[in-house]
C-alpha cells in the first residue's frame, strides 16, 4: 500500500482535491486519517448480506477506489445484483478500475456527480464519508431521492465526520483525533496542513441534524451504530 506523503510538501492554501496524487495513497490515508474506517467496511459486508435483494440494485456513492462496493459484493450471498459505484473523481475511477481489477464482477463504476445518479429499486445504498463534501441543500436533496429510490426495507450506510454541540467536547474530540493521526505517524505539519485544506471542502454537521434529515427524507428507522471520537457511522431503513 502506497504510503500517504501528500502533506508533507503540499502548500496549505491549495484546497484539498480528490487528484490523480490522492487517488495514489488513498488506502493508506484513509486507514491512517479516519477512526473505524476498517470497521465501517467490514460492517458494510455484514449489512449485505442481511440487506441486499436478488435482482436489485446497490450503490455506492463517493465510491473511490470502490472499497466498499467490494465490501458489499464479498458480503452478500446473492449472486444476482449489481453494484453501481460513483465517484466524480475522474483520477479515483482510474485508479479503481486497477485496484479492483479481476474482482470487478457485478460492480460497475461510473465517473458521475451523486447529485445527478438516479437511484432506483436500491436494496442498499452506501455513503460512506461521502455526504459531507456537498453542499447543504444538495444534501437534503439527495438524501430524499435515496430513500425514494429504496425498495421498502433497504438500507442506506450513511458515515460521516461530526461536529458536536458542546464546543468544549468538540475541542476534546478534535484533538483525540490529531492524535490518533499523530499515533498513525502523521506529524504536527501534516495534521495542520490537511486541517486547512479541508476547511469549507468538508462540512460536518452534528449526529442530530443528520438524523433529523434521515427522517425527512422518509426513513423508518435511523440508529447510530458506530462512534469514533469525531466520526460516526448511521444505518436507516426505509
Ligand atoms: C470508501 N466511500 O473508501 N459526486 C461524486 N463523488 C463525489 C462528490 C460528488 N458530488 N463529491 C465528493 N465525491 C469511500 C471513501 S472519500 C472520503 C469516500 C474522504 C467523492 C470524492 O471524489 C471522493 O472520492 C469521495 O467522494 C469521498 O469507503 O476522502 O474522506
Amino acid at each position: 500500500m502506497a504510503k500517504d506523503t501528500v502533506y508533507k510538501a503540499q502548500d496549505p492554501n491549495q484546497p484539498f482535491r480528490f487528484n490523480a496524487q490522492v487517488a495514489a495513497v488513498f488506502p493508506d490515508m484513509l486507514r491512517r486519517s479516519i477512526p473505524g474506517y476498517e470497521a465501517s467496511l467490514e460492517a458494510i459486508g455484514s449489512l449485505a448480506a442481511r440487506y441486499v435483494q436478488a435482482g436489485s440494485n446497490c450503490y455506492d456513492l463517493g465510491c473511490s477506489l470502490g472499497a466498499a462496493s467490494l465490501a458489499m459484493v464479498q458480503g452478500s450471498s446473492s449472486p444476482d445484483f449489481r453494484v453501481i459505484a460513483v465517484d466524480n473523481s475522474a483520477a479515483m475511477i482510474e485508479r479503481g478500475y486497477a485496484v479492483l481489477a479481476g474482482q470487478r464482477g457485478n460492480i460497475e463504476l461510473r465517473q458521475a456527480d451523486v447529485r445527478e445518479t438516479t437511484i432506483e429499486n436500491a436494496s442498499m445504498v452506501v455513503l460512506n464519508y461521502t455526504l459531507q463534501f456537498l453542499d447543504l441543500d444538495s444534501r437534503d436533496e439527495l438524501m430524499g431521492r435515496i430513500c425514494a429510490g429504496l425498495v421498502p426495507g433497504g438500507l442506506l450506510v450513511l458515515s460521516e465526520k461530526v461536529v458536536d454541540e458542546d464546543p468544549h467536547m468538540e475541542e476534546l474530540l478534535v484533538d483525540l483525533h490529531h492524535e490518533h493521526k499523530r499515533r498513525n505517524k502523521y506529524s504536527a505539519l501534516e495534521i495542520a496542513r490537511k486541517r486547512a485544506a479541508l476547511d469549507n471542502v468538508l462540512v460536518p454537521e452534528t449526529v442530530a441534524a443528520h438524523r433529523a434529515r434521515l427522517e425527512t427524507a422518509g426513513f423508518a428507522h435511523t440508529a447510530v451504530w458506530l462512534r469514533y471520537f469525531n466520526f460516526v457511522s448511521i444505518i436507516a431503513i426505509r
